[in-house]
């Protein structure tokens, strides 16, 4: 894999060369002037006390060098690790902890700005959480709902709600390993409080820990996050959309939300169609108001509404740069606050909007679920003032804009296998077991500019789909590829494997989907549930051919999510920079071999695009042979691949777009 650019986008690529040529500085340069420090990398670094920092390295540290307190450097590589699990889990939590005190202003009526979108999706809710919902009125349902799933963030004993949604042999391993979580808040201080000094010192019993709080974030926050966000705004179905910086327009008011959260962001959507608001933005002489996403609020956005996006994490310092975005409104996380001071270059303004979440020099516009409408409307009229500011300064990259199908949620992907009466997921299953789809891969979270951004994504998707393994992708992993042109079923046509193609063909999807944003990698532990429950393949998460890989991760989110996946019986491989447990083999061998044996999943960490991709193969091979399903023979079913002219995909396209749900 040759990879010399900064980006492997060219619409970024064009705007980080034009940046450099202006002086402009942006995460490219940084990283590249601000190597990382070769002892936290690794996890060497010990800070939790004042006696220290201490860094524990040397020949022959893991023997011989301790901190001034005696800690080893296995010690202080689990402590580390587990923080960051920690502070993952909070973070995703915490967005959940706004959903569900949003759904339950709702059930009160405490807010008009917010309904119930998908009341089918509340009772289904209802029933897994043992609330009776016969004859009840939605809003006390919503209510009941919103006040048992707060619970899981306060509960003393006892275990998270959602936890029995997993194969029972999967919730077995977690009781018997002692890890089924109590409550989010809990698990997250006791892991703050058993990494303080002088506590918990033993690296395996700490990463038991890690696992726990991680499952907390997978099997509650981001699980509830994910089906309250359903509920209030409408569960996914394919949607068609664009992707890149082509989006924005030069004659409209180009306003960008940006963040996690989609509450203000749905609450934007619903006032930039208001008619008063479209007079305003024509009386300051745009001719309409555009909306565009980025990040993972982009991801929400883009498939539920058909929002186009701008990309992922790395592309919002070059979003300002285009000259053209003339509001950016952000909510929570993965915010660089580089583009306050680089907006200052252009005309753009930055919006914070969340009490959490503040940036010195941006402008403020508070947010809370009881006045959504009235906040996004003074976010909607800045944009709007702000549209006459422009300089006309700036890289526009208009041409480059692609075609996006999103919207893959578990219920539409169960759905799109045999329609609303036989919706199941044996096709999918037979499709392994059979060997047309050889396995399938979760290519997940953040891109990163200390790789060639977006390029890890881009080589293992198009190798994997070649060896007719299904992609399911999220988060700014999901941004790659829509900005990239690989979210359309032609992809299938043109890229994929014999086996995959036919499935691909029959159901009438892409080899990738795109599944929504990082809380919604839960949806991923959901069909690996309903897989297992299906039959034919494993009875328990652990064991299918399955892999999860974050290619080019730098979110403290993404090591929670990469172990509460190790803990749901998934082998991880993370790539991109260092091992953050680097520095101690004891750790190492931890979390890919003894995780693997307890919990038939794992944590890698490998450098190597080459080598990622042939671990997975592995295991997804590995899987099969422990499953007995017949060995992969690649090119066994299908034809040959046919490259396809454009009068042979539109009519492809034509063919597609029933199943798609879209046309
Ligand atoms: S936004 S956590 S850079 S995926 Fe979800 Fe993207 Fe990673 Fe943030």
């Amino acid at each position: 894999m040759k990879l010399n650019k900064k980006s492997a986008s060219e619409a970024s690529q064009k705007i980080i060369d034009w940046g450099e040529s202006e002086g402009l500085i942006t995460c490219f340069e940084r990283a590249e002037k601000m190597k990382p420090c070769p002892i936290g990398e690794t996890g060497a670094c010990c800070k939790v006390c004042h006696m220290g920092p201490c860094r524990l390295v040397g020949r022959n540290a893991e023997k011989e060098v301790t901190g001034v307190c005696g800690a080893t450097v296995s010690t202080v590589a689990a402590r580390n690790l587990l923080r960051m699990v920690a502070a993952g889990t909070a973070a995703h939590s915490d967005h959940a902890r706004s959903m569900a005190i949003t759904l339950l202003a709702v059930g009160e009526g405490k807010t008009s700005d917010f309904e119930i979108k998908d009341p089918a999706k509340l009772k289904r809710m209802a029933e897994i959480l043992d609330i009776p919902h016969e004859g009840k009125e939605i809003k006390e349902l919503a209510r009941e709902v919103a006040l048992k799933l707060l619970d899981d963030f306060s509960r003393r004993e006892g275990v998270v709600n959602y936890a029995k949604r997993a194969p029972q042999k999967t919730q077995e391993r977690w009781k018997k390993w002692g890890i089924l979580p109590r409550s989010i808040d809990r698990e997250v201080v006791e892991a703050m409080h058993r990494t303080n000094m002088g506590v918990d010192h033993d690296p395996d019993h700490l990463l038991l820990h890690a696992l726990k709080t991680s499952l907390a974030d997978g099997w509650a926050g981001s699980m509830m996050s994910t089906d309250i966000t359903d509920v209030l705004f409408g569960t996914p179905k394919p949607v068609r959309a664009e992707a890149s910086f082509g989006i924005f327009k030069e004659d409209e008011v180009n306003l960008v939300v940006h963040g996690h959260e989609p509450t203000l962001a749905e609450a934007i959507l619903d006032v930039v169609s208001e008619p008063e608001m479209v007079e305003y933005a024509k009386s300051r002489g745009a001719k309409g108001i555009n909306l565009g996403g980025m990040c993972c609020t982009a991801n929400e956005v883009l498939m539920r509404h058909g929002i186009p996006t701008s990309g992922g994490f790395t592309n919002q310092e070059l979003g300002v740069m285009t000259g053209l975005i003339d509001a950016i409104s952000v909510d929570v996380q993965c915010i660089m606050p580089a583009i306050v001071e680089l907006s200052k270059k252009f005309h753009t303004k930055v919006i914070t909007t969340s009490e959490k979440a503040m940036t010195k020099g941006a402008t403020h516009v508070p947010f809370d679920e009881h006045h959504a409408r009235e906040a996004a409307r003074k976010i909607v009229r800045i944009a709007i003032d702000n549209y006459p500011n422009r300089t006309k300064k700036g890289k526009f990259v208009q041409s480059d804009k692609w075609p996006v199908i999103a919207g893959f949620s578990h219920e539409y992907i169960e759905y799109m296998q045999g329609g609303r009466w036989r919706a199941s997921f044996r096709p999918l299953n037979d499709a392994i077991m059979a060997g047309r789809i050889r396995g399938v891969v979760g290519l997940v979270g953040c891109d990163n500019p200390r790789v060639p951004s977006t390029g890890l994504f881009r080589y293992l998707a198009m190798e994997f789909i070649k060896q007719d393994v299904l992609i399911l992708t999220t988060g700014c992993g999901a941004n790659a590829y829509g900005t990239a042109g690989y979210l359309t079923p032609e992809t299938a046509l043109e890229q994929a494997g014999p086996g995959l193609r036919e499935v691909c063909e029959a159901i009438g999807i892409p080899p990738i989907l795109h599944l929504g944003a990082c809380v919604d990698n839960s949806r991923i532990l959901t069909i690996a549930s309903a897989m297992a429950a299906e039959g034919g393949l494993s009875d328990e998460i652990g064991g299918m051919p399955a892999v999860g890989i974050a290619p080019e991760w730098m979110s403290e989110k993404a090591i929670a999510i990469a172990c509460y996946f190790a803990a749901s019986g998934v082998p991880v491989i993370f790539g991109g920079g260092g091992s953050p447990v680097g520095a101690s083999r004891e750790v190492t061998e931890i979390m890919t071999k003894t995780w693997y044996e307890r919990f038939m999943g794992s944590l890698h960490f490998e450098p190597d695009p080459e080598n990622i991709l042939n671990l997975a193969l592995e295991y997804i091979d590995k899987a099969r042979a422990y499953l007995k399903l017949k060995k992969y023979e690649p090119g066994r079913f299908g034809t040959e691949r046919v490259l396809m002219d454009m009068a042979a995909r539109r009519e492809l396209e034509k063919a597609a777009k029933p199943h798609l749900g879209i046309g």
